[in-house]
């Protein structure tokens, strides 16, 4: 399991929460004194953010879980999406005073990306002032998260009904609607559950929540939506409501068990996404969380994984690698079939290697412990792999045939800024080079490569570059300077046509004069269509025009040679040396002489498809944007936004932004809230009437949403700073490539040599 989320919503706070509840801290820890469990590199102390993902195995009643804690970041993504390849479900964390934000949409397809089916929502931070669990549960729909949020709790903010008359924000209980009963949470956190009644007459005179609380005249009615929104996936609940009398308590004695039952098949098959809430900083709603996690997300039977008995082979997925001073090379796998033994040899079928384990490990964040075995379903760590990397897949040595396909791999994403590498002397130069390779390694998203002599690393951002190269400096003890960053562009499809026989290459082999043709329909994308993130926004086909996999899972037949060659002619333009983008190429058919090793037609592709590109003359040129989200006072807000427009950027909304995408495309608008029940606002009585985000503590800041090319953003925190009197802050997420005007292209061409 997973936790998700935009950035600084609570994942770590709620990982420390959920350590300290199931007994393996005593003591919590908190994010902002950097003592969290999980955020133990020291940049992530410094900082407050989590870097990389940690994973530790949590005990909770009669469940293991393996939970993996990842950054919000999006210059981390590829920590979401390894994460999101190997859970079988996610929490998910929005902070309830700001609702969905950029990257809760980010981190969503990534999980859709990856079919991770079954979700719990968790509405954090209750307890700020402005936190509205009304508008926090609407905002899933307006955002199009998901067609059917369904709330389990709705959250006490004070059992002092004048609180909410007086606009208190806070939160001092939960009512569990499905296993009917509440929540407190006492001042010191300590909390004590109390059945509610299964009838009428006892709801006037409960002890727990007086008679004028406005929340007990809700809560019948949020029991009865529940049941029938649910009812809606289940027949046999439906038809056990019909049978019911028909009085206003009847669904209070439908038993909870049941309901459960319901509600789990409908979050395996994500029919319904069940909310929760609570502020994990408090440890309020934490229980429930593990409770409900346990209860509804899938287990790895539920799954449709391979069978399992006694002597399943051994199939597990590296997904990912981390190098440590002491340990060495760690490699965290998940296993998805059989059972692991320790120094038992297993086959990288990627690489086509074997590789011993040396050792097992459980990993309790940066704490380790030696175990014999890894079980089916678990989460850990191998010592001793050399050859293996991110995405990969383990097997056993001589096992049958069927077992060596290669799992769904995993895609870095598109990396969009990038930074010279200068060795402090020559003889630096060798460990530099030994040290970016093995970074490269540990994060796949890191790619390294040399453009006339110059070594340049890209990135997923600035923030990621700095890390990059702070752990060059600490881990390696790699000597360098570093150079301007710029960032990465890419070129686009040229007009030219192409020539009849561009199809044909002639080369020698073994003395004889070959022939290899490869016919590829090579056009530029249409505008509307995404390209696809493991081609860099291209769209490959094969020849039945099915999208080809990453060159490296399809292992030695024909066509695996054929995509190595694209993709590494796609790799570099010869117009410019930029890697190309937004392309539709698809393989239409290709020959080959008898005798000729296939192997030769990785070459034969390049050649030819370079050969199509170079004749095409140069094409657009495109740069990536960033969706910017600034939060400025009031009277610095005119000089924010011309700052914007005079660095290229367009500013999509001044009051909330929620309407727009992070890609800058419009929505459609919401989901209807047909089905759903959303709670009257006065639940959160701090939340104000208006949308998240746009009330309580934020009233006196106003927040600009804009779009604008990162290449005029990199050094934004110094400029916001100065045009904000210190007082702005702003958060960033990629938002694409898009094509520049033709000043700009010149612009861009003279900045990379080429004009
Ligand atoms: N008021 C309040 N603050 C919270 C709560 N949970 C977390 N915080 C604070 O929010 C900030 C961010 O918390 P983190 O746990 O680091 O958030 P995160 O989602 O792990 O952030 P990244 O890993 O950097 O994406 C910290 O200052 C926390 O103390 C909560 O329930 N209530
Ligand atoms: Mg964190």
């Amino acid at each position: 399991m997973a936790l998700v989320a935009h950035i600084d919503s609570g994942k770590t706070t709620l990982t420390e929460s959920i350590l300290l509840k199931s007994s393996y801290l005593t003591t919590r820890g908190t994010v902002d004194t950097g003592s969290t469990t999980t955020d133990f590199l020291p940049a992530e102390r410094e900082r407050g953010i989590t870097i990389q993902s940690a994973s530790i195995p949590v005990k909770w009643k009669n469940w293991t879980f393996n939970l993996i804690d990842t950054p919000g970041h999006a210059d981390f993504g590829m920590e979401v999406e390894s994460a999101s390849r190997v859970v079988d479900g996610a929490v998910v964390l929005i902070d309830s005073v700001e609702g969905v934000e950029a990257q809760t949409k980010g981190v969503w397809r990534q999980l859709d990306r990856y079919g991770v089916a079954t979700r719990i929502m968790f509405l954090n931070k209750l307890d700020r002032p402005g936190a509205s669990f009304c508008a926090s549960l609407a905002s899933l729909l307006s955002h199009r998260l998901h067609p059917r949020p369904m709330a389990l709790v709705l959250p006490i903010a004070s059992f002092d009904p004048q609180h909410y008359a007086q606009a208190e924000p806070g939160i001092q209980g939960l009512v569990d609607l499905v296993k009917w009963e509440v929540w407190k949470w006492d001042e010191q956190g300590t909390a004590s559950r109390h059945p509610l009644p299964r009838d009428d007459e006892a709801f006037s005179s409960l002890d727990i929540i007086s008679a004028s609380h406005p929340i007990l005249p809700l809560l019948i009615p949020a029991r009865t939506q529940l049941l029938e929104n649910l009812s809606m996936f289940s027949e046999e609940l439906m038809e056990e409501l019909l049978s019911l009398p028909s009085s206003p308590t009847a669904y209070l004695n439908v038993d909870s068990s049941n309901v459960i039952r319901h509600l789990r098949q409908a979050t395996i098959k994500n029919e319904i996404l069940p909310v929760l809430g609570g502020s994990a900083m408090k440890n309020i709603g934490t229980d429930l969380v593990m409770d409900y996690v346990g209860e509804l997300l899938a287990s790895p039977l539920d799954v449709a994984h391979d069978p399992q008995g006694p002597n399943s082979p051994v199939r597990l997925l590296a997904w990912k690698v981390a190098w440590d001073k002491k340990r060495g090379w760690m490699t965290f796998v998940r296993v998805y079939s059989g059972k692991l033994t320790r120094h038992s040899v297993v086959f990288n079928t990627i690489r086509n290697q074997r590789e011993r384990v040396s050792k097992l490990l459980l990993l309790y964040a940066s704490e380790a412990e030696e175990v014999d075995e890894l079980a089916f379903g678990s989460v850990g760590v191998i010592l001793g792999l050399k050859y293996t990397r991110t995405g990969d897949t383990l097997v056993s040595t001589g096992g049958p045939a069927s077992a060596r396909t290669v799992l769904r791999e995993i895609t870095p994403p598109a990396p969009v800024i990038a930074a010279s590498i200068v060795p402090q002397s020559h003889s630096d130069l060798e460990p530099v080079q030994e040290a970016l390779e093995a970074l490269a390694r540990t994060d796949p998203s890191v790619r390294v490569d040399v453009q006339e002599g110059q070594i340049l690393v890209h990135g997923m951002g600035a923030l990621h570059l700095e890390i990059v190269e702070g752990r060059l400096r600490d881990e390696w003890n790699a000597r360098f300077e570093v150079g301007r960053r710029r960032v990465s562009y890419r070129e686009g499809l040229g007009p030219g046509a192409p020539d009849p026989n561009s199809h044909i290459w002639q080369t020698d082999a073994g003395g004889k004069q070959v022939e290899i043709s490869v016919t590829l329909d090579i056009r530029p994308l249409d505008h509307a269509k995404k390209g696809d993130p493991i081609w860099d926004g291209n769209v490959v086909l094969d020849e039945n025009g099915h999208p080809f996999p990453a060159p490296d899972t399809m292992a030695g037949t024909p066509q695996s040679y054929i995509a190595h060659g694209i993709s590494s002619a796609l790799s570099n333009s010869p117009n410019s040396s930029l890697a190309m983008s937004h392309l539709h190429i698809q393989l239409k058919q290709f020959s080959i002489p008898p005798g000729v090793a296939a192997s030769m037609l990785t070459g034969a592709t390049a050649v030819i498809m370079r050969n199509r590109i170079r004749d095409a003359g140069i094409g657009p040129i495109m740069e990536p944007y960033v969706h910017l989200k600034i939060s400025v006072t009031e009277d610095s807000l005119g000089k924010v936004v011309k700052d914007l427009t005079e660095h290229g950027g367009e500013v999509l909304d001044l009051s909330t932004g929620s309407t727009i995408e992070a890609d800058g495309t419009e929505e459609i608008g919401g989901y209807p809230d047909e089905g759903v029940y959303i709670p009257p606002s006065i639940l959160s009585p701090s939340g104000g009437a208006g949308s998240p985000g746009s009330s309580g503590a934020l009233r006196l800041r106003r927040s600009v949403h804009a779009l604008a090319p990162l290449s005029k953003m990199l050094d934004y925190s110094n400029r916001l700073r100065a045009l904000s009197g210190g007082h702005g802050v702003f958060e960033t997420t990629n938002a694409g490539f898009r094509e520049v005007s033709d000043a700009r292209k010149l612009e861009i061409l003279k900045e990379i040599g080429r004009a």
